[in-house]
């Protein structure tokens, strides 16, 4: 999420140079750009919900495909409220991360709103991250705001093959 607001923002700044008919990015060019940057965050948000960035602990979880083997590994991890977690390809992509919309953990809407805010643009589903599809991309999840339980995933690619894992947010 962190890095795909990065992304936005980036973007932002370059459509906000390209609106000011410069290319090279004078300090006369600069000042508006940055008024284009400073207003995406609103638009992002009234589109998709706020996501809310981590404030603690990064977790590192693995996403493996080993002959008939896929899992997530550590496949279960408990954090704290404002940690997130790191997921990357180790092998055999494509891989994601989605939650199941209809466990228990999120009956709350709130919480399920959060959630799919804290997942950023680019999902294939709610709840659903977006295909990784290259060995060493990543995509991290912020679990800032979200109330304390457990909560399920999978990867929808290898649901079948049983790759799934919990977080438990404290
Ligand atoms: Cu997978």
């Amino acid at each position: 999420m962190r890095f795909l607001g990065v992304a936005l923002v980036s973007s932002a700044i370059v459509l906000g140079a390209c609106g000011g008919g410069a290319k090279d990015a004078t300090p006369a060019a600069g000042a508006p750009a940055a008024g284009a940057a400073a207003a995406a965050p609103a638009a992002g948000a009234a589109a998709t919900g706020t996501g809310m960035p981590i404030t603690g602990k990064t977790w590192e979880v693995k996403m493996i495909g080993d002959g008939n083997t896929y899992k997530f590994d550590p496949a279960d991890l408990t954090i704290k409220a404002g940690d997130g977690i790191k997921f990357t390809v180790v092998s055999t992509p494509p891989h994601n991360v989605a939650f199941d919309v209809a466990q228990p953990g999120l009956a709350d809407a709130a919480v399920k709103a959060q959630l799919d805010a804290n997942m950023g643009g680019g999902k294939i589903g709610e709840l659903s991250s977006p295909l990784l599809l290259n060995i060493g991309d990543s995509y991290t999840i912020s679990f800032a705001g979200i109330k304390a339980g457990k909560y399920s995933f999978n990867c929808t690619p290898h649901l079948a093959m049983n790759m799934k894992g919990t977080v438990t947010v404290q």
